[in-house]
């Protein structure tokens, strides 16, 4: 029988403010452990805040940012063994670093180029998917697979608070609560969907209140804190593991940088809101954790962010070395019979990048 608890409204927290918030811990992390969460924290902020001056540089198209959602990846990814799957959407863009995808095969990806297409099966991470929600049943369906398969694998996932109203978020929820697949519903909640504000995406009280619906838990976690995004998945994954079914995991934060490159959120976004997440980001909020707690040193942390960096550098050097891809590439692969018309488009399109 499906256990359906109730919805967890408080949102779980481990991280203090170092004043008069205590800091908590998290059962069976060595230090080790959480030097390595710290690594994986910097990998992606470089990652991104790079990946924002190599767009404004014309040398990666429109990027989705993720500042200040590094937290809910990191930590979440940190919860999960290698043969577990990772289904991304593009605000995840770049969780595959985390699985030792080459920093270049992302950034090869949003240069539109094919060399950033991977084989999801060498890195458990599926194709980043761009349609909201339509990657869900995906990955219900490939965790109840494996299941079947009697093989020991979760998936897990990625959507934003928008995606809760897409009918695929819909269809995925049930499949997985009924067949009790071992999947992880993760929900990015940074209370917007583009311009969109949460407000008129749902009348629900919490994202998580919707588990409910679908017989699984939901938990509420505060996004920006590492450790209790860890925990959290790790206690879904236990629940997947045991044959218990799926989890919806709500983590809650407040988008502090642009939708993507091509968005002005100045026109409709809390301007106080932002400065306050801002001022509450993930990475640093960490940082100063492990600092306050003796686990990192100030030097230490300077040369994970160098190392960070250096990759950064590599990788764009890497991504820009590949060969143009052939413009027919453009037209393979989406007609068995192409239209001759597809013809004449290429030969234009050639004649126009004159190659
Ligand atoms: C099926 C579909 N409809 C519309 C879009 C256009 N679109 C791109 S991002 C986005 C907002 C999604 O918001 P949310 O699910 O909250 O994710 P976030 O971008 O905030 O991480 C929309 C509507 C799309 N990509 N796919
Ligand atoms: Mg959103």
């Amino acid at each position: 029988m499906t256990q359906v608890l109730p919805a967890d409204r408080g949102l779980r927290r481990v991280i203090g403010d170092g004043e008069g918030q205590p800091d908590g811990t998290v059962d069976g992390l060595t230090p080790e452990d959480l030097v390595a969460l710290y690594r994986n924290l910097v990998l992606l902020r470089t990652y991104d805040e790079r990946s924002v001056v190599y767009h404004r540089q014309g040398r990666i198209g429109t990027y989705a940012i993720f500042w200040n959602h590094e937290a809910m990846q990191a930590g979440s990814a940190f919860a999960l063994e290698t043969r577990d799957w990772i289904f991304p959407s593009y605000r995840e863009s770049a969780i595959g670093l985390l699985r030792g995808m080459p920093v270049s095969t992302v950034l090869s990806w949003w240069r539109g180029h094919p060399a950033g297409w991977w084989n999801p099966e060498e890195f458990g991470v599926a194709s980043i998917c761009v349609p909201i929600a339509t990657h869900v049943p995906h990955a219900v369906g490939f965790a109840w697979g494996s299941w079947l398969k009697g093989e020991d694998r979760v998936a897990i996932a990625y959507f934003g608070d928008g995606a809760t109203s897409e009918g695929a978020f819909h269809e995925g929820a049930t499949f997985a609560g009924v067949t009790k697949a071992p999947a992880i519903l993760f929900c990015n909640n940074n209370q917007w969907a583009i311009s969109t504000p949460l407000a008129a995406q749902t009348a629900a009280a919490t994202l998580a209140d919707k588990a409910i619906g679908y017989g699984m838990p939901g938990l509420r976690v505060d996004g920006t804190d590492v450790l209790a995004v860890y925990e959290a998945t790790r206690e879904a994954v236990a629940r997947a593991r045991a044959g218990d079914g799926p989890t919806f995991i709500e983590a809650v934060t407040y988008r502090a940088a642009p939708h993507a490159t091509a968005d002005d959120p100045s026109i409709y976004i809390d301007p106080e809101r932002v400065e306050e997440a801002k001022e509450g980001e993930c990475v640093g909020r960490y940082e100063r954790y492990l600092l306050r707690t003796g686990v990192l040193s100030e030097a230490r942390a300077e040369e994970i962010r160098q190392e960070a960096l250096e990759l950064m550098r590599t990788g764009i050097a890497e991504a820009e070395a590949e060969p143009p891809a052939d413009p027919a590439l453009v037209f393979e692969h989406a007609y068995a019979d192409p239209p001759p018309s597809l013809a004449d488009d290429l030969a234009e399109l050639r004649r126009i990048l004159g190659s």
